[in-house]
């Protein structure tokens, strides 16, 4: 029982693939709705080669049919166009006699920041390639196709949920809070750096410029907003059942993510408990709700039943083209780092990962609390828990 999912795919191998399971039956799923997140994905300003090389597209191989999930596991697949230049270096089958070096591209010098070391050393791998192509971020596409089923799930029992932009290279968005995720989706969707504040649009754009100039990167913050969850979803009674945690990993698990914020997040330290706690009011249309939503629509590990709002900081990717200086573990020698192609700020595109990895473990925790085999029933139960909320 539950929702459950697991990715598999190296960077520049054949294809990513996710398998998806526990999804209810009867939920109506298209590629459209999956391909046009990964194309959301693939956008932003600052972003390397790569990206042109790359049309992101969904095969369904499972679980689904004429447009509805069966109840059976989904399975997923991303071809990545950029195997074909890399066949022989990722291929499955052994070199022949002689070819061992040419054919590797082996990585023998670490890059600070990245999994390279503490990979090779966990597994035992001589050539950090081994472990470089699968810590890729190039992973967070199939993440991404796995949140768009949870996205939709989302959307058809009534919460919407978007991820943006509010801080690159230190320059900050301010947002109005009052935006509708309509409205915040509007303004963020044709920027290139998915931001709703136009002011600073520029200026961002600006220091990925001059980050990629100097072979630099830069990270930033993002947010995800979600609204229209039921309130008590989560638990007070387990630490290992409370939702704003599964929250906090969802987001650090995603590759360069730091740190996390509920709703103030670290402002909470620095101010009083009487601008910290939001209010408790009633409304005879809509129930219970809170004045204010500095908690970010968390009490207790559960939903308020105000709208979830999360933050995530995401360091500089650390592929630098100005190498910071490491050690090859081959000679032992002090050496710059390797050099990969990457990209100078993927922030824009982490906003719409952050996007997807909230969506999965909010449709975790309706399917954890609603549990139905069938869709038209799940959907059924969060409305009756809906109509008691506002009763109650
Ligand atoms: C990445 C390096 C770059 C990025 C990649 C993540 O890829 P490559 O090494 O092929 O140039 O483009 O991101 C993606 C491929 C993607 O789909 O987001 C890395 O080292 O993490």
């Amino acid at each position: 029982m539950g929702l459950r999912y697991l990715t598999a795919g190296e960077s520049h191998g054949p294809q990513l693939t996710t398998i998806i399971e526990g999804l209810p039956a009867g939920m109506p799923l298209l590629a459209e709705d999956i391909n046009k997140e990964l194309a959301r994905r693939q956008k932003g300003y600052g972003r390397g080669r790569r990206m042109q090389i790359e049309k992101d597209t969904v095969e369904i191989m499972s679980g689904i049919r004429h447009g509805k999930t069966l109840g059976s596991p989904v399975a997923l697949v991303v071809k990545n166009n950029d195997w074909k230049h890399w066949t022989k270096i990722m291929g499955s089958e052994p070199l022949e006699e002689g070819q061992e070096d040419e054919m590797k591209r082996k990585v023998t010098r670490a890059r600070p920041g990245h999994a390279d070391l503490n990979g090779a050393l966990k597994y035992g791998h001589r050539d950090m390639r081994n472990v470089l192509e699968r810590s890729s971020a190039r992973e967070t596409t199939v993440r991404v196709a796995a949140g768009a089923a949870a996205k939709k799930l989302l959307s058809l029992v009534g919460v919407e949920i978007v991820g943006h932009v509010v801080e690159i290279a230190g320059i900050k968005a301010e947002v109005d809070s009052s935006l509708t995720i309509a409205e915040l989706m509007g303004r963020t969707e044709n920027s290139p750096v998915r931001v709703a504040d136009p002011r600073v649009e520029q200026e961002m754009m600006n220091a990925i410029d001059e980050a990629k100039k100097n072979g630099d990167s830069i990270g930033g913050v993002v947010e995800v907003i979600a609204t229209g969850m039921p309130a008590g979803v989560g638990s007070y009674v387990h630490y290992d059942r409370k939702l704003d945690a599964k929250l906090a990993a969802a987001i650090v698990s995603i590759n360069a993510f730091k740190g996390v914020e509920i709703g103030i997040g670290f402002e909470a330290a620095r101010k009083p408990g009487s601008e910290v706690h939001d209010e408790i009011a009633w409304d005879p249309k809509e129930g219970y709700y809170r004045k204010t939503n500095r908690l970010g629509g968390f009490e207790g590990g559960m939903t308020t039943g105000m709208p979830v709002i999360v933050r995530g900081v995401m360091k500089p990717i650390p592929t630098l083209y100005k190498p910071l200086m490491s050690v090859d573990i081959e000679s032992k020698e002090p050496f710059a780092a390797s050099v990969e192609r990457s990209d100078s700020c993927a922030v824009p595109a982490a906003a719409v990962v952050a996007e997807h990895a909230v969506a999965w473990e909010l449709a975790c925790s309706l399917v954890e609390r609603f549990f139905s085999d069938r869709f038209d029933t799940f959907l059924e139960e969060i409305n009756k828990e809906r109509a008691y909320a506002r009763e109650f």
